[in-house]
């Protein structure tokens, strides 16, 4: 029986590469920091895992900012727009590859990023890579190798991580019509065979291929294409052992396939899908290894020994020790790093503590179970068998997890509750009434610019450097700025700008029962930016409300009318590490009774426009489309329960990010915010043809530039899409709005953006009338 690792967080204990990373983009630091400092958590990975005791340990697992780019890299798969920052201005490789996943500005030169888009259902984006027709692909990057012998050179032999051929090319984009990107196959085959080569020359044993694909729905001649991959791979190595992973889903009906490929290890995910071991056991070529996912590498709770080992005895009772691995579920990158660095009590409970494992402890808990499923395990492990047992049992009974009057709150919900008083249409004519707003009605997504200095406010606060009533002093002083700021350029419906919040679900979280924090539970979301996502670990209640304070007070800075903001319920869910001893829609609902209540406390406070923002909506459909109507009932009914406290002339809105909802259209419509507003970033025509082919029926804001760029847009590119808007949406329907929140902007770049876009409005205005 051996263990092993599938990959390691590489962000640093203490985010050093993110602040390194961050420096070097702003000039103040030089490559060989960067490099030095990536160096560091590499040796300092692998040796925490050869300390562990875990046999088979990772590499090519690093990412200076996504490991999809380093492939794209590594197969010289540039976007020709490159080529001017590889060949003038004497950049490194890394300049490069920075260029590829954030835009590259200097002198003449203006080249925009590659798109960036969510990896499976995680918090996780990645760099999409770009297909063209004929594709070619060369070895560029040496990264693999490179890293190899980094290892090598340190003792370890280690197992390269690449991302299969297939999934590699499932995960990319055709960025011109006429092929089809799998059909790339036969040119990219040749650069994974020349890399393994070198690998295999250098001294690997062991290569890992991630096909996460293989857990998803897969069309007939992409399962072929698996096929024939899989075979030319290891009629080309005969002896290099290739270990095959999936995780995020059940293999299903992929099972056959997937066992059928030529491997000598195949991994599948026991956390998410602890279901399909028996048909997988059965399905097993003799001699091919199960490498066993149950250490969850997705959530922060400690593991179950009883019941994993439960299911490692089965796994050994058919195969025999030697054709069984233990594993985290999937690579640990959506784990934080190290539990030991959350010292303060205060922040983090003991006994909350003991219920958890973040990615160190975990994969010490990967060895500690191949030790208690060993016939002959000492009385040490034993102890740890008890202990473990312990925290468990503690957890279950604990008082801090279970009030009764939540439980009965959600049991009584009713259909009603899950409607507002009348349909939209009648909705719509009081909101009208009563809110007398323009046509073309300009508002933002909520968050204003959040500077190093409203940054800095927070950090004071929380060292003790400043009182609660100075901080409080200084976010009225920004809010009032905010908001009169937004009365002179003549905004229809104002924000108070969010000065006060730290991340969206963390301030929600710090304020609901139920929820912990951690002070370094950092994960990587994408490049360099990171999340805390808070802990859901009991029933969820608001003991007092949340933003009736701010949202109230800056209502009365002015006459027109402020947007209160919140975070929908499937958001927080999303971005939490929620509980696992209920199911996932059970919190769901609890989180929607509590922002229920806060929705309706603004209402009585005079807050008539509410948005209740729902980006992660679209993140958390299942990977299996089966899967989806069961999903979309719960999370639908959970924002709609969220939003029908209030009277029909209180308007509901809420926000998406991703316009990648041609599939879930519907289910968008029915959760019925009386506006929703949509970033459209860099596909404004994508998204507008979903609404070509579906008559939305309530109000709708099509973001019309992109936050994402520091670029500032003019006027009439703001029109242009406007009248683009309205040949396929009605102008009564028309918000307009930028495509998200501007809270990782500059003040300088915002105000004249949103100057650019009241005027815009203010034409259309002016148009009205005149033929589409
Ligand atoms: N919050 C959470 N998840 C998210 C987003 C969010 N997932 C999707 C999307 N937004 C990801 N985008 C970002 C954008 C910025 C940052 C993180 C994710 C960010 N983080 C700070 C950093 O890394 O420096 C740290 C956070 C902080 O200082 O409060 O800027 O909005 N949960
Ligand atoms: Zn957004």
């Amino acid at each position: 029986m051996l263990t092993q690792n599938l990959g390691y967080p590489r962000i640093g204990g203490q985010r050093e590469l993110k602040k390194v990373c961050e420096n070097y983009w702003a000039g103040k630091t030089g490559l060989k920091n960067v490099l030095t400092v990536g160096k560091n958590i590499r040796h300092e990975n692998w040796q925490t895992q050869k300390n562990a005791g875990i046999d088979l340990i990772p590499s090519n697992d690093f990412s200076y900012y996504d490991h999809v780019l380093d492939h794209s890299l590594m197969f010289g798969n540039i976007p020709k727009r490159y080529n001017e920052v590889i060949l003038k201005q004497g950049n490194e490789e890394l300049d490069l590859y920075f260029a590829m996943a954030r835009g590259y500005q200097k002198d003449v030169l203006d080249v925009v990023a590659m798109e960036m888009t969510k990896w499976f259902d995680t918090n996780y984006h990645y760099i999409v890579p770009e297909f063209y027709k004929d594709q070619q692909f060369r070895l560029f990057s040496t990264k693999a190798t490179n890293e190899f012998y980094e290892a090598k050179q340190l003792g370890i032999i280690t197992k390269p991580v690449l991302i299969g051929p297939v999934s590699y090319l499932l995960l990319g984009k055709e960025k011109e019509a006429g092929f089809d990107k799998i059909d790339l196959i036969k040119n990219l085959l040749p650069v994974y065979m020349e890399i393994l080569n070198k690998l295999k020359d250098l001294g690997a044993e062991w290569i890992q291929f991630d096909e996460p694909f293989l857990s998803l729905d897969l069309t007939e001649k992409e399962q072929q294409v698996y096929r024939d991959t899989y075979r030319q791979l290891r009629k080309a190595f005969p002896k290099l052992k290739f270990l095959l992973t999936t995780y995020f889903e059940r293999l299903g009906d992929n099972a056959a396939l997937a066992t059928s490929l030529p491997v000598d290890a195949l991994h599948i995910d026991l956390v998410r899908a602890p279901q399909q071991l028996s048909g997988v056991l059965d399905l097993l070529p003799e001699k091919t290894i199960l490498s066993l996912g149950v250490v969850d590498g997705r959530n922060i709770w400690k593991n179950d020994f009883v019941h994993s080992l439960a299911i490692i005895a089965q796994a050994t009772e058919k195969l025999g020790d030697d054709r069984v691995w233990i594993t985290p579920s999937c690579s640990l990158i959506h784990s934080p790093i190290d539990l030991n660095n959350e010292k303060n009590e205060a922040v983090l409970t003991p006994e909350i503590k003991q219920w958890l494992a973040f990615a160190k402890q975990k994969v010490s808990e990967v060895v500690l179970l191949k030790n208690l499923a060993s016939a002959n395990a000492g009385v040490g492990h034993h102890y740890k068998l008890a202990e473990n047992k312990h925290a468990h049992a503690a957890r279950k009974s604990s008082v801090l997890i279970h009030n009764q009057a939540v439980k009965k709150r959600v049991a009584a919900i009713t259909g009603q509750d899950a409607e507002r008083n009348s349909a939209f249409t009648a909705r719509k004519l009081k909101q009208l009434q009563l809110l007398q707003l323009p046509l073309y009605t300009t508002t933002t997504i909520g968050s204003f610019p959040q500077t190093a200095e409203v940054r800095s406010w927070r950090a004071q606060l929380k060292k003790g450097n400043i009182t609660q009533a100075d901080y409080d002093k200084h976010i009225a002083e920004e809010t009032e700025k905010a908001v009169k700021w937004q009365e002179e350029i003549d905004l229809d419906v104002l924000v108070h700008g969010e000065f006060e919040r730290n991340d969206m679900v963390e301030y929600f979280g710090e304020q609901l029962a139920g929820f912990a924090f951690t002070q370094n539970g950092w994960v990587q979301s994408y490049g360099s930016r990171c999340v805390k996502p808070p802990i859901i670990y009991g029933d969820v209640s608001r003991p007092v409300a949340m933003t009736v304070k701010w949202s109230a007070y800056a209502q009365s800075l002015t006459r027109k009318w402020m947007k209160g903001m919140l975070t929908g319920p499937v958001t927080i869910l999303q971005w939490s590490f929620v509980r696992n001893d209920q199911p996932r829609s059970e919190t769901c609902m609890q989180i929607a009774l509590a922002i229920r209540d806060e929705v309706v406390d603004l209402e009585t406070a005079g807050i008539k426009i509410i948005q209740i923002d729902e980006p992660a909506i679209r993140e958390g459909l299942p990977l299996r489309k089966a899967d989806w109507a069961t999903y979309l009932h719960w999370a639908v009914k959970a924002f709609r329960i969220s939003a029908s406290g209030v009277a029909d002339d209180t308007q509901i809105h809420t926000h998406m990010c991703y316009s990648e909802f041609n599939d879930i259209i519907q289910s968008i419509a029915d959760m019925d915010a009386d506006v929703i507003t949509i970033e459209t970033s860099r596909s404004q025509m994508e998204l507008l043809d979903v609404f070509a082919g579906f008559k939305y029926p309530n109000d709708i804001g099509p973001g019309v530039y992109d936050i994402h760029s520091p670029r500032v847009p003019n006027r009439n590119e703001m029109t242009h899409l406007l009248k683009k808007a309205r040949a396929v949406i009605p102008e009564a329907q028309l918000w307009v709005n930028p495509d998200c929140g501007l809270k990782t902007r500059g003040w300088d770049e915002a105000k004249k953006a949103l100057i650019e876009m009241v005027a815009a409005a203010k034409e259309m205005r002016a148009t009205i009338a005149e033929p589409a």
